[in-house]
């Protein structure tokens, strides 16, 4: 085969049509990564989003690339400021990338969202419908501590599964996928190494626009 020819992925498990490709990324991949994401962090630091009731969500955020995820008394929006009044950082090339490698998608993401979580913090089920086309696929990154990820269906409420994702799985979620409720339910400590005081990152990468 000609060296030219970029190499193809399959996913090892589908659940309810999103895409798991478990350990996508080795040990020396996740740490490179991992320094980007410093590099972002020490540019738009991590903040804690304010559910529409006011309430502090447990989740960290912050974001890298034109627009980034912001939450407030006036509800959930993506905004081009983090909220200390800068630009986004741009999205690191080590993460396009992997969207170039899996997403499917002819278009570039517009928001890597970075999600951290600590050993306590939890994600509620909820769709993601803000973005202007919701053919356009999304991708998630995990790194550090295993998640239980729970899935359920494109309406509130009905059967849901759940699966642990580990560091270096990378999500794709398109077509009905796309629409479905999920969320995090749970954080296991000390199930990996990489992270020096533990806890969990996600990012997720989104065509906005
Ligand atoms: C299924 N993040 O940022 S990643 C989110 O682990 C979010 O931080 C979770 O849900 C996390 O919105 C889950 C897996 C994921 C991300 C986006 C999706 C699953 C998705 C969008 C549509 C359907
Ligand atoms: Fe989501």
């Amino acid at each position: 085969m000609s060296v030219l020819v970029r190499p193809t992925y399959s996913p090892t498990i589908s659940v309810r049509g999103i895409d798991v490709y478990e350990h996508f990324l080795l040990g020396p991949s996740q740490m490179a990564l991992l320094d980007d994401i410093r590099d972002i962090t020490r540019s738009a630091p991590l903040f804690r989003p304010k559910t529409r009731a006011g309430k502090e969500m447990s989740v960290r955020m912050t974001a890298a690339g034109k627009f980034g995820w912001y939450s407030d008394q006036k509800g959930y929006r993506y905004v081009r400021r983090h909220p200390l009044g800068s630009p986004w950082p741009e999205i690191p090339a080590s993460v396009m990338q992997i969207w170039d490698e899996i997403s499917g998608s002819s278009h570039r993401p517009e928001c890597c969202l970075v999600n951290f979580y600590d050993g306590d913090a939890r994600m509620g089920l909820h769709q993601d419908r803000d973005e202007a086309d919701l053919n356009e696929p999304v991708v998630s990154i995990s790194l550090g501590d295993d998640a239980l990820f729970r899935v359920g269906n494109t309406t509130r409420g009905g059967s849901t599964e759940s699966i642990w994702l580990h560091s270096g799985d990378v999500c794709v979620m398109s077509g009905d996928a796309r629409l479905a409720y999920h969320g995090i339910d749970r954080i296991a400590p000390h199930t990996s190494t990489l992270l020096p005081r533990g806890g969990r990152i996600n990012l997720t990468l989104r065509v906005v626009t």
